[in-house]
């Protein structure tokens, strides 16, 4: 019996059985764009937001246990701990931005959050607020209310679910501001271990599950650029594709740009250099309490 199992595969990831109790999570080099997985990789790209991840596990640890068994020497590969997922995400949005936009737009409300009048496209939130949404298999997660978050995962374990999504993206957003990266929002995702305690899963606080925007270029009013996939999402508007499957492959110089972004992203978060990363993973996990070389 083989011991890695292929269990599924997302847009730009990979997830395989270990035995029966843990997982390997493998992050790829495809890149997204309006929903569309393009044909050119960006070299690195998956060990980017792997050690980003553990990177913020690691510094979490206090406030939330997380899945993170081990980083592989690959530094695209995660060893985690296998759980039983919420079927819900946890959205955390500081900033009005995407369907948190749209919605206030509307009707001056977010996931029954009601905010102050006046706000404009990408204004910082008063506080941040906790917007569940639902797993839609097609990728497009739909925002729901408290009420229906909590039929889905009950109200207890929403409460907690919320309390520590709102610590984690204080926490996170407060570091990355501190090295100019503003985190608009971000996704979580959480299961329950053995003993029914919440875990933190999935990839977290990267560019791919949250918003980066480079906070020198912040301008309320409208939407802002991407601090990772700006140049790709330029690229694609200029080339007129009319963003259904196919997408088109993306020249040297966006490749490059991009990767550039990626690997920026992580230098300043981590304030390691990428090329220790590449040499040692685990550099990652050092600092944090019970990590790191003796
Ligand atoms: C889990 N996914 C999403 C990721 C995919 C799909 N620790 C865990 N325990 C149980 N299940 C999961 C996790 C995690 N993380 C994550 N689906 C299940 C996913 C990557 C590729 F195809």
């Amino acid at each position: 019996m083989p011991d890695t199992v292929h269990l599924g595969s997302g847009k730009v990831r990979e997830l395989y059985a270990l035995g029966t109790d843990r997982l390997l999570l493998v992050a790829s080099d495809r890149i997204s764009t309006f929903d569309v997985v393009l044909p050119t990789e960006i070299p690195d790209k998956g060990r980017v937001l792997t050690g980003l991840s553990g990177f913020w596990f690691a510094r979490t640890q206090s406030l939330c246990p997380n899945h993170l068994l081990a980083l592989r020497p690959d530094g695209r590969s995660t060893e985690c701990r296998r759980l039983a997922m919420l079927p819900i995400e946890c959205v955390v949005r500081g900033y009005l931005a995407g369907s948190g936009w749209k919605d206030y737009w509307t009707t001056g409300e977010v996931c029954g959050h009601r905010l102050p009048p006046g706000l404009t496209e990408s204004d910082r939130l008063p506080e941040p607020i906790f917007t569940p949404a639902t797993k839609a298999q097609s990728g497009h997660d739909e925002n729901i209310t408290r009420e229906e978050a909590a039929r889905l995962v009950g109200a207890d374990t929403l409460d907690a679910a919320e309390r520590l999504s709102i610590a984690l993206y204080r926490f996170a957003a407060r570091h990355a501001l501190g090295r100019d990266i503003i985190i608009a929002d971000t996704k979580f995702e959480f299961g329950t271990d053995g003993d029914g305690r919440l875990v933190l899963a999935d990839e977290a606080l990267t560019p791919d599950s949250s918003r980066f925007w480079p906070a020198d270029q912040y301008t309320p009013g409208r939407p802002q650029p991407s601090y990772d996939k700006q140049f790709v999402r330029d690229y694609c508007e200029k080339t007129g594709w009319n963003k259904t499957y196919p997408g088109p492959p993306l020249p040297a110089d966006v490749v490059a740009g991009t990767r550039a972004r990626y690997v920026e992203a992580f230098e300043r978060i981590t304030g390691i250099a990428f090329a220790d990363y590449l040499a040692r993973p685990e550099a990652v996990l050092a600092g944090a309490a019970g990590a790191g070389r003796p």
